[in-house]
């Protein structure tokens, strides 16, 4: 049973006042609690996005303990082209988190750890999770400190996870990068919306993320020598609702490039979207969404066939398509300012045979006919 000292606990939860209820102070186990002792544990190895874990789509056996560790790197991170330096801080040093992967009725027990070199404490709600903030009232470590969280995967769907040490420092910590995702599968898999298996051949996870970067009074971004020293401007920048940047991945140009994503014609690709601070609009430019879990709950049956999909802020979704054409898509937000300003624009660079069937140029551009 995880113990929590009031002291510790006012810091997690800062100015959220309805929490003082859920304040453990017990040592002794809740007549509640599962005994887990022999659940079989997997180690999970998380993986950079917009990679996913190894994971089984249909669960084998029984409910199991999903074993993740999260270290906390503060760290300077370049964000756009223009060599854009911000003071970011990540869990395991990418923007977003790693994608976290289990089943409904498995338990994900997580190690947070807040390296002594660290600057800030940092905690973690899950918002898969049930009780004490997600998770963020237990967890709230200082630099040098571990904290160890389980909990039951009760809800099936994609969930973001993201800092919230009180206060400021909730927002300021999620938009400098400390957000991710859970994606909790049905035992069974996933299903359409007549209750058929649908199965997914690989899988990809996109994190978007907006960035805040303050400008001096020369309109250029300002680079702060150490990570609390933006703290006021940022903040500032903030309260304009007006992202400086909106990427995918961390950075500007992420995911095109070398750091495309790829699949085959006749693949099935699965695709993660979260957005913990704001809302967005996927499309896939050449593709569609035959099946779409907009609001993320895979209780519910997937919507079809979808154009644009909406991610609001504070969630994650998911998308699969079959691909059925070779060539670059564009997968963005469809604010097109937001994608091709702002940065929020990957590329799927699919390989495979051209159906003339779906898609031919009659005629090449030439001169108008009678012109
Ligand atoms: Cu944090």
């Amino acid at each position: 049973m995880s113990k929590v000292s009031r002291r510790t606990f006012l810091e997690a939860s800062g100015s959220l006042a309805a929490v003082s209820a859920v304040t453990r102070t017990s040592a002794t186990a809740s007549p509640t609690q599962a005994d887990v002792s022999g659940l079989p544990r997997v180690r999970q190895r998380l993986v950079d996005p917009p990679l996913v874990p190894d994971h089984a789509q249909v669960a084998d056996g029984g409910a199991k303990i999903v074993e993740v560790e999260l270290v906390v790197e503060e760290a300077r991170r370049v964000i756009d082209d223009d060599g854009t330096e911000i003071h970011a801080l990540t869990f395991n040093g990418s923007i977003p988190g790693p994608l976290i992967v289990c089943h409904e009725g498995d338990y994900v027990e997580l190690t947070l750890k807040n390296p002594p070199d660290n600057r800030m404490a940092h905690n973690i709600d899950f918002h898969a999770s049930t009780g004490a903030l997600g998770g963020g009232a237990l967890t709230l470590v200082r630099p040098g400190e571990q904290v160890v969280l389980r909990w039951k995967a009760v809800k099936p769907g994609t969930f973001i996870y993201h800092c919230a040490p009180g206060g400021s420092m909730i927002p300021f910590h999620v938009v400098s990068g400390m957000n991710g995702a859970v994606m909790v599968l049905p035992r069974t898999g996933l299903r359409d919306g007549d209750g058929s298996p649908i199965r997914y051949d690989r899988a990809y996870y996109v994190g978007e993320q907006d960035f805040y970067v303050p400008r001096g009074p020369d309109g250029d971004y300002v680079t702060y020598d150490g990570p609390a020293d933006g703290i006021g401007d940022t903040l500032e920048a903030m309260r304009t609702l007006t992202p400086s940047h909106v990427v995918f991945n961390g950075r500007v140009g992420a995911l095109t490039g070398d750091g495309a994503m790829t699949a085959r014609v006749g693949e099935t690709v699965l695709f993660i979207h979260s957005q913990a601070n704001r809302d967005s609009r996927p499309h896939l430019i050449g593709g569609h969404g035959d099946f779409v879990w907009e609001q993320g709950s895979f209780s519910d049956p997937p919507a079809h066939g979808l154009e644009t999909w909406f991610i609001r802020g504070g969630s994650a979704g998911a998308a699969i398509y079959t691909f059925r054409q070779p060539g670059l898509y564009a997968y963005l937000t469809h604010n097109l300012i937001e994608a091709v300003e702002l940065g929020a624009l990957a590329h799927v660079t699919v390989e495979g045979e051209w159906n003339d069937d779906l898609m031919t140029q009659v005629s090449p551009p030439g001169p108008i006919d009678g012109g």
